[in-house]
């Protein structure tokens, strides 16, 4: 009997909806044609999330050379309080939310502050936003969970209006895969999508010894290379195409220039690859490039400088003593 009774309080606090995509976003077989049939070529950095490209990201967060994640974690467990004293949300929205592994920093800073927020995870996701949420209402007894299933790259208009404040949560350093202007557009849409009391807590990787970028990017174990070269298995499989993975290498650098890591796969040697359910062919020379991943690394003003064009204020900067990683709280400008 009371057994029973906990299950049913747990799945009272448990819900998950539908994001409904507000515009049409692009599909693999348009990327494809857009990015792949032209020079330079070119992918957007999401499609290496398949099921095993995100278990090789998980493995990557574990190898030594990838500093971000441990970094981050953290820095989110000294400050969690302070953002939670500071914001007093009665909502925490999470956008690409994954496992939920790092939010539960601010969770347990929720519980130090009697502060009983509501969690809505938003994931492309539903299996990963199910699993995340049946953990979280299960190990925090207060807490109530309703999964968002959607693509925030397709709007955030169909969110579920909140009443009472929230703040959003956006980390990770996934904002360093946009480009400089996409990465505007986006924070200046999530900016919209926010009333004058939400706050946005972002993570963002910031620009430090080249060295010690570059072998985050290329890490001994070669998980990075594995999942760099796992987008090859991802075309083979949605565009019928018939990439040799053996004949393409993994390529990480440092662009100075655009303060960016950026991922390529370089072909050894020439080749044709075909693409069936495109019906096209694609010739590659050696050594011809296909640019898989950006990675943008911010400086504490760079930062500041995106928040503001996106018409933030920020009202907390936190950092660890090398500055390796940011974490910032901002509101919307009025
Ligand atoms: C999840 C986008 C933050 O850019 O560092 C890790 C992805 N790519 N290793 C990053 C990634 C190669 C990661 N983000």
């Amino acid at each position: 009997m009371e057994l029973r009774a906990r299950k049913d309080q747990v799945e009272s606090r448990l819900n998950c909806q539908k994001v409904s995509p507000a515009r049409d976003v692009s599909s693999l077989l348009d990327d494809v044609k857009q990015g792949l049939l032209q020079e330079p070529r070119r992918l957007p950095a999401k499609y290496f999330y398949d099921d095993h490209g995100s278990q090789l990201f998980d493995r990557i967060c574990d190898t030594q050379e990838y500093y971000p994640t441990r970094t981050e974690d953290a820095l989110l467990e000294s400050v969690a309080k302070d953002i939670i004293r500071h914001c007093q949300p009665e909502h925490l929205v999470e956008l690409g939310s994954g496992t939920s592994r790092k939010t539960r920093r601010l969770f347990d800073a929720c519980e130090a502050h009697d502060c009983t927020v509501k969690y809505w995870p938003f994931d492309v996701c539903e299996e990963m936003v199910k699993g995340a949420s049946a953990s979280l209402v299960d190990e925090y007894h207060w807490l109530d969970v309703n999964g968002l299933v959607g693509d925030y790259n397709a709007g955030l208009d169909h969110l579920p209006e909140l009443e009472g404040r929230s703040l959003y949560v956006f980390l990770g350093g996934t904002i360093g895969n946009f480009a400089y202007a996409e990465g505007v557009a986006f924070l200046t849409e999530l900016r919209e999508s926010m009333s004058e009391d939400d706050m946005l807590l972002m993570g963002a990787d910031r620009v430090k010894d080249e060295d010690v970028l570059n072998a985050a990017y290329n890490d001994k174990e070669g998980v990075t290379a594995a999942f760099n070269l796992n987008l090859l298995n991802v075309l083979n499989r949605e565009v019928e195409a018939n990439f040799n993975s053996d004949k393409f290498k993994h390529h990480a650098f440092f662009n100075q220039e655009q303060s960016q890591i950026e991922m390529h796969l370089i072909a050894t040697e020439k080749q044709t690859v075909k693409l069936q359910a495109l019906e096209e062919e694609i010739l590659f020379e050696e050594g011809d490039s296909i640019l898989t991943e950006i990675s943008r690394k911010f400086t504490h003003s760079s930062l500041h400088e995106m928040l503001q064009e996106a018409g933030f204020v920020l009202s907390k900067h936190f950092s660890p003593e090398n500055n390796y990683f940011s974490l910032v709280l901002a509101s919307p400008s009025s």
